[in-house]
C-alpha cells in the first residue's frame, strides 16, 4: 500500500484510539465490568469500521470530531459482537486480538454482560454525545437508526443466528451470501452511511456509497474465510482453521479458493468503480478496497 494509505489509516486509529481510551476510561465501577470490557475494546483491534466512518465524513468535508463518538460507538458494537462471539455457546474461541478472549479471563457471566453493556453504551454515546455537540436532530435520529437497524434482526444478530443454525449443514449459496452480508456486511455498511448521515451527502451519494459498502463488506468476509485457511496465527491474533473444523460453511468450502479469489477480486474492482465521481478526493477509499483484498490481519 502507498505511503499516504498508511499515514491515513496511522493518524486516524491514533484519533480513534484516544477516544476510546477517554469514553472507557470514565467507568469505575462494578471494577469487575469496566475492566473486562475494556480489556476486549482498548489498544487492540485494526479499527476497520470507524476507520471508515470517518473517511466517509471526510469525502463530504464532514469534520472528524463531528462523526468520532458514532465511529467509538460501531466499534464498541463491533467488539461486543466478538466478545460474544467467542462465548462457548457460540464459536468457543480462545483467542481474539492477540490474547485469551474475554470469558477467558474474566469468566462467561462477566463476558456476556461486558458485551451488553459495549452495545448499551454505544447507543448512550452517540445520543449524548449528538447533545453536547448539538448535531442537528433528524441527522442524529438517521445515524443511530441506520447502526440499530443494522445490528438487529435485519442485521448482525440475524445473520450470527443463521450461521449459527446452518453448521453442519449444507446450505445453498444464497443462505451463505444472507449470512455474509448479515453477520459481518451490515455493520460495515453502516459504518460507511452513518458518515453519509452526517454529512451533506446527497441521493446519489447515498447509492453510490451505499454500493462501495456492500461490495467492500461482503469482501471483507470472503478474505476473513480465505484467512481461515491461508492465514497465520502470529498475524491474525486468533486460530487459524476454525471454519474447517466447525465444518462452517464459507466461500471457499462452497465456491472452492480458487473462485473465492475471483469473487474477491471483483467485489473489490465493483467497490473501486463506485467511487468513480468523487475522483482523487475518493482515493483512501479506493485503496482500502483494495487493502481489504489483500489483507494478512
Ligand atoms: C454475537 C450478535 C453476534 C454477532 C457476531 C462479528 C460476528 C457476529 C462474529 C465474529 C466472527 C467473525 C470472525 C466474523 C468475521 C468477520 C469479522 C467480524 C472479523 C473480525 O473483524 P476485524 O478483522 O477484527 O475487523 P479486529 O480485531 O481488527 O477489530
Amino acid at each position: 500500500m502507498n505511503e499516504n494509505f498508511n499515514k491515513y489509516i496511522a493518524s486516524k486509529k491514533e484519533i480513534v484510539d484516544k477516544a476510546i481510551k477517554e469514553y472507557f476510561s470514565k467507568y469505575n465501577f462494578p471494577k469487575e465490568l469496566c475492566d473486562s470490557m475494556r480489556y476486549s475494546i482498548i489498544d487492540s483491534g485494526k479499527r476497520i469500521r470507524p476507520i471508515l466512518t470517518i473517511a466517509t465524513a471526510e469525502l463530504f468535508d464532514t469534520p472528524v470530531d463531528t462523526v468520532l463518538p458514532f465511529a467509538v460507538a460501531i466499534e464498541a458494537i463491533h467488539t461486543y459482537t466478538l466478545i460474544h462471539d467467542d462465548l462457548p455457546a457460540m464459536d468457543n474461541d480462545d483467542f481474539r486480538r492477540g490474547k485469551p478472549t474475554n470469558h477467558k479471563v474474566f469468566g462467561e457471566a462477566i463476558a456476556i454482560l461486558a458485551g451488553d453493556a459495549m452495545l448499551t453504551e454505544a447507543f448512550h454515546i452517540m445520543t449524548e454525545e449528538s447533545i453536547n455537540k448539538k448535531i442537528p436532530f433528524k441527522k442524529a435520529i438517521m445515524a443511530i437508526n441506520e447502526i440499530a437497524y443494522r445490528c438487529g434482526v435485519n442485521g448482525v444478530v440475524g445473520g450470527q443466528v443463521v450461521d449459527i443454525l446452518s453448521e453442519n449443514k449444507k446450505i445453498d449459496f444464497s443462505t451463505l451470501e444472507y449470512i455474509h452480508t448479515h453477520k459481518t456486511g451490515a455493520l460495515i455498511l453502516a459504518s460507511i452511511r452513518v458518515g453519509l448521515f452526517l454529512s451533506k451527502a446527497k441521493k446519489r451519494d447515498f447509492q453510490n456509497l451505499t454500493k462501495y459498502g456492500e461490495y467492500i463488506g461482503l469482501a471483507f468476509q470472503i478474505m476473513d474465510d480465505i484467512l481461515d485457511i491461508e492465514g497465520d496465527f502470529e498475524k491474525l491474533g486468533k486460530k487459524v482453521g476454525a471454519d474447517l473444523e466447525k465444518k462452517k460453511n464459507t466461500y471457499p468450502s462452497l465456491l472452492g479458493i480458487a473462485q473465492s479469489k475471483e469473487i474477491l477480486k471483483n467485489l473489490t474492482n465493483n467497490a473501486i468503480k463506485t467511487l468513480k465521481p468523487y475522483g482523487e478526493k475518493a482515493q483512501f477509499l479506493k485503496d482500502f478496497a483494495l487493502y481489504l483484498s489483500s489483507r494478512q490481519s
